[in-house]
């Protein structure tokens, strides 16, 4: 038997959370529509619904927050996060933003402006929704070019967050002037938080900067990614992390990051550049007025010095391996239960594949979304469809888009919950599993007309 990976921490705070019953559970989802993004967050137990600014951070970072500089321009902690920066990934230029999305809504127009077709396009692994959201709030199209291999959840392949190269090189062809960048999304959260290889993000670099096109790095889980090449790659086995990380990064022009992830923070973003100055200013200048002056972008100074320590945090070996292995942990319980995932696990959580737990459940009475629901009131466990209900519609036909998968993602925060929880949360979907035939489908009482799945209310078919 291999020898579990114990948490690399002591817990010096606690936070108590609360068991519900069953009849209040069901309460408090028909309160919410049905939508476990309505619930309140104390009638969760275990909540795992994002990875996203729900980590724990270390002492040091919150010693870090004591150290904040909270001037208006030009804060210390600024020029620690831009040197950070500077150190990690050798881009010259750093805009920090609220979250991902700031660092979207600042770049993408400036990228269609720049753009020389009329019809312009953002080529992607796969758009993550948000950032489809803002390939569209600036007037473009969003296309995903991912590898046919992640869409067999049950076959094990290493690198299923890699892009479809032909497809790729295809659409590349056919749009010609049309496209405004290549994104690079490390890992492919919409996949399965999967890795991209090192030799496919190279070969997509090559093949958008021979046609002029910028490179995008879609960064909010980059430690994980190079954790996975060093593990999966063996002409990595023996390069640091930091090594790793530099060379995927040499291969992008420029990289908008959710700090709320590998970051280790709470709350923030960014929006950097490698060397370009003109591409750099322009967005400065959007950044004003969407979020802030250019040296907090919507981050109080204590914010940015937690991040800057974070970001080293987040690429720690013993770190990355725990966590990775806490995640491959629930997975190897739920395999052994008998409970599709996607095979291998990937960096941020395990995405149960609900097409073929309840196959008795259509796409467009969402399967993995009724599957959430199902865990919320079998154990109080919060999860989230990453399926047909999050895709949507086509905003030209209003006819809702074919999803290549029905996920349910199971997302675990970084140094949050231990290995008793991951024992927990099997037990009760191994439960739901035992009467999956019985689970119904949903249908809408209120469809908001975009980003559906986060306001949605809907009741049982
Ligand atoms: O939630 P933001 O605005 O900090 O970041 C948006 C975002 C961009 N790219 C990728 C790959 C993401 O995963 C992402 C946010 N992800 C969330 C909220 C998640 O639950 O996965």
């Amino acid at each position: 038997m291999t020898r579990r990976i114990p948490e690399p921490y002591r817990i010096k705070m606690v936070e108590p959370i609360r068991q519900t019953t069953a009849a209040e559970r069901r309460l408090a989802l028909e309160q919410a529509g049905w939508n476990p993004f309505l619930l309140k967050a104390e009638d969760v137990y275990i909540d795992l619904l994002t990875d996203s600014g729900t980590g724990a951070m270390s002492d040091r970072q919150w010693a870090g927050l004591m150290m904040g500089d909270e001037a208006y321009a030009g804060s210390r902690n600024f020029f620690h996060l831009a040197d950070t920066v500077r150190e990690l990934f050798g881009y010259a230029h750093t805009i920090p933003t609220h979250q991902g999305r700031g660092a979207e809504q600042i770049l993408f127009p400036e990228l269609v402006k720049r753009c020389r077709g009329e019809r312009p396009v953002f080529l992607s692994n796969y758009h993550f929704d948000t950032t489809k959201a803002h390939v569209e709030l600036a007037g473009a199209r969003a296309v995903n070019a991912l590898t046919p291999q992640a869409l067999d959840t049950g076959a094990a392949y290493d690198w299923k967050g890699d892009f479809d190269l032909a497809r790729l090189r295809d659409i590349l062809e056919a749009e010609g002037d049309n496209v405004a960048a290549v994104i690079i999304t490390i890992t492919c959260n919409s996949a399965g938080g999967q890795p991209v290889s090192m030799g496919n993000i190279r070969a997509v670099s090559e093949l958008a900067r021979a046609r002029g096109i910028p490179v995008v790095i879609d960064a909010a889980r980059f430690a994980e990614n190079a954790w996975f090449i060093r593990r999966r790659d063996p002409a990595y086995g023996e390069a640091s992390l930091a090594d790793i990380v530099r060379e995927m990064f040499s291969h992008g022009d420029m990289f908008t990051m959710s700090a709320k992830k590998d970051g280790l923070v709470n709350i923030g973003g960014l929006c950097c550049f490698k060397d370009d100055e003109a591409l750099f200013r322009a967005a400065q200048v959007r950044c004003v007025p969407m979020e802030g002056f250019v040296t907090y972008g919507g981050l109080a100074g204590r914010d940015m010095e937690a991040l800057a320590i974070g970001l080293k945090e987040g690429l720690d070996d013993a770190f990355l391996s725990y966590r990775i292995g806490q995640v491959a942990y629930l997975g190897e319980r739920l395999r052994e239960g008998g409970v599709p995932i996607q095979t291998p696990t990937g960096g941020h959580a395990v995405f149960v594949d609900a097409k073929l737990l309840l196959p008795h459940i259509p796409p467009e009475q969402f399967p993995a979304h009724a599957l959430a629901c199902e865990l919320y009131l079998e154990g109080g466990v919060r999860a989230v469809e990453i399926g047909s209900l999050l895709l949507g519609r086509n905003p030209q036909t209003g006819k809702q888009e074919p999803s290549p998968f029905e996920l349910m993602r199971l997302t675990i925060p970084r140094r949050v919950y231990t290995n008793d929880h991951m024992d927990y949360i099997a037990d009760c979907l191994i439960e739901v599993k035992r009467r999956a035939a019985a689970v119904r489908g949903l249908a809408f009482d209120y469809e908001p007309p975009i980003l559906r799945h986060f306001m949605a209310r809907l009741q049982p078919a």
